[in-house]
Formats: C-alpha cells, structure tokens, sequence
C-alpha cells in the first residue's frame, strides 16, 4: 500500500465508476493498481449493476509499470503474472457487466486489461500496441488468451513481433473495441451503455458473463446442452415473466429498428 489511491472510484446510481488514475505515468499499471482493482471487485458494492472503467487524463493505459519489472526474479515473475490473472479473472468473470472507455494509450497489459471487459468503447485518439517484444518480455495479464479471441492469433503475433500499431478506426472492424466515438465522448457513452447494462435482469447478465463465453468455446454437444439449462433457468424466473408479460401488455419498450 502507497496510501495514495491508484483508481478514482466514483457512483452514477446502479453503475460503479473506477477511473485508472495515474496519468503522470500514462496511467501504467503498478503492482497497486492491480490489488486495488482486485480488492475491487472482489467485493463490488452490493448495490452495483455495472461498471466503467475508464482512464484519467489522455491514456487508457500504458501497460505493466515497467519500473518494478526489474526487482522481480524469475519465479516472483510468476507469481506477478498469476497475481494479474486472478484480477483480471473477476474483472471478466465477475457478477457485474463492465463497459471499458479506451483513449490514447492502450499498450501491454493496459489492452489486456481492456480485453476482460465486455463492452469496448474507443475514443478516435486510441491506438493499440503489444511492444512487449520490444522490452523483452511476454505477455503476462492474460493477453495470450484474451487478445486472440478478440482479433485472432496472427494479429497478436504480428503485433508482438514487429511492433505493429492500430488506430482506434483501424481497431473497430477488427474487434478491438465494439464502439468508436469522437474524443471526449466515450466517457457519456460508455455510461449510457453502462446505464442500459445495469437495466437489465440480473440473471441475463450473469448468463452473458458466466455461461456465454463458456459455450461458445464448448464442445457444441456440450454448449447446446448448457444453453438449453441456461435458458430455462432464465426464463423461469419471476424477472423473466413480469418482462415478458410487460411486452404483451404493451408496458415494455420495443426493439428500436436501425436509423
Ligand atoms: C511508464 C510507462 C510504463 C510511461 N511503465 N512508466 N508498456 C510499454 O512498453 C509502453 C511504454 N510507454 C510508452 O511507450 C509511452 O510512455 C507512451 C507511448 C505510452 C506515452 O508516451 P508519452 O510521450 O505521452 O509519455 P512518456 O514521456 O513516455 O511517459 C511519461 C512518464 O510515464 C514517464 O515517466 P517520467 O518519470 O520520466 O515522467 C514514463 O517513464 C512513464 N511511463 N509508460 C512505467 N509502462 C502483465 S505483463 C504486461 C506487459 C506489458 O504491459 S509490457 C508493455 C509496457
């Protein structure tokens, strides 16, 4: 502990707003950062819906804090890189959705950060880069996991190996983020995403976090079996049928049609 808080946590109703708030150090990711987020969402507030992360000041984030890497022997490595893992699996893995809002910086282990998120949204000044080839050094924050499943495993590799760089506009089709927005309007808009998130039954997203990403990488016979439980379980709850019921009887909000 420094004493000084590395997130700027803050409350917008049902959403939890944890800011990344070391801009000084292009809000790199310290062995702090990472226990206060892990402490974070081990035990969210009870009466959070979702949450935002996003950065303070012009960088989402500037990856591992590179100045602490040096004190580390081989086996301290491991256990750092096992310490971000357990993080950043209640990030992904939690009961809350998360919306991340990315601008400038999102290098390193600040992209794998990003990735536990389930929501994406980028500012147009966010660019992303693994320079971790560069250092040295391998992806350690769950990177060789995550990052694939967004944009594949040549696109990891030819970032990792030749420094490659996207653009925010680059990123959008290629999975980086699920949102482009103008700079200094991903913050609104990831609230509002946040806000629509937090409306939803509980129970669905607890089924879009836990069982979704699960299924999908299943053996088919397998995941269609899961879906078919998670399905049911959803829709016998009292949740399910009063929303249901509210369309039927005209009380709900319906699909709004494309602009
Ligand atoms: C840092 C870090 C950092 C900035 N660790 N201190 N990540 C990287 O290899 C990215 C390294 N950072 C950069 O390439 C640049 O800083 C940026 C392109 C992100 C931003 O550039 P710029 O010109 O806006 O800022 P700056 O002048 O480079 O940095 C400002 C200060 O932040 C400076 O400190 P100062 O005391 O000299 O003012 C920098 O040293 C400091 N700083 N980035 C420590 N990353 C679980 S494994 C994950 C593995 C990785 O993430 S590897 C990738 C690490």
């Amino acid at each position: 502990m420094t004493g000084a808080s590395t997130l700027k946590i803050e409350r917008d109703g049902p959403v939890l707003i944890v800011g990344i708030d070391r801009p000084h150090k292009r809000n790199a990711l310290n062995d702090e950062t990472i226990a206060e987020f892990d402490r974070l969402f081990s035990s969210p507030p009870a009466d959070a819906r979702a949450v935002l992360i996003h950065a303070v000041g012009p960088n989402f984030s500037a990856g591992l804090d590179l100045s602490e890497i040096a004190e580390r022997n081989v086996y301290e490595g491991v256990l750092h890189s096992r310490s971000w893992h357990q993080c950043f699996e209640k990030i992904e893995f939690g009961a809350l959705p998360v919306v991340a809002v990315l601008r400038g910086a999102v290098v390193g282990g600040g992209l794998e950060l990003a990735a536990t998120a389930h929501v994406r949204v980028a500012e147009r000044s966010a660019y992303y880069a693994l320079p971790e080839g560069q250092r040295g050094i391998f992806v350690g924050g769950g990177g060789s996991v995550r990052v694939p499943r967004l944009v594949g495993v040549s696109r990891m590799a030819d970032m990792m190996l030749t420094g490659r760089v996207y653009s925010a506009e680059e990123g959008l089709p290629l999975g980086f983020s699920q949102y482009l927005v103008d700079n200094d309007a991903g913050y609104a808009k990831g609230l509002e995403l946040a806000h629509k998130m937090a409306g939803n039954a509980p129970l669905t997203n607890f089924a879009v976090i836990q069982a979704l990403p699960r299924i999908a990488e299943a053996d088919p016979r397998i995941g269609y079996v899961m879906e078919s439980l998670m399905a049911a379980v959803a829709q016998g709850s009292d949740e399910a049928k009063a929303r249901v019921r509210a369309f039927l009887d005209h009380r709900a909000a319906k699909v709004a049609k494309p602009e």
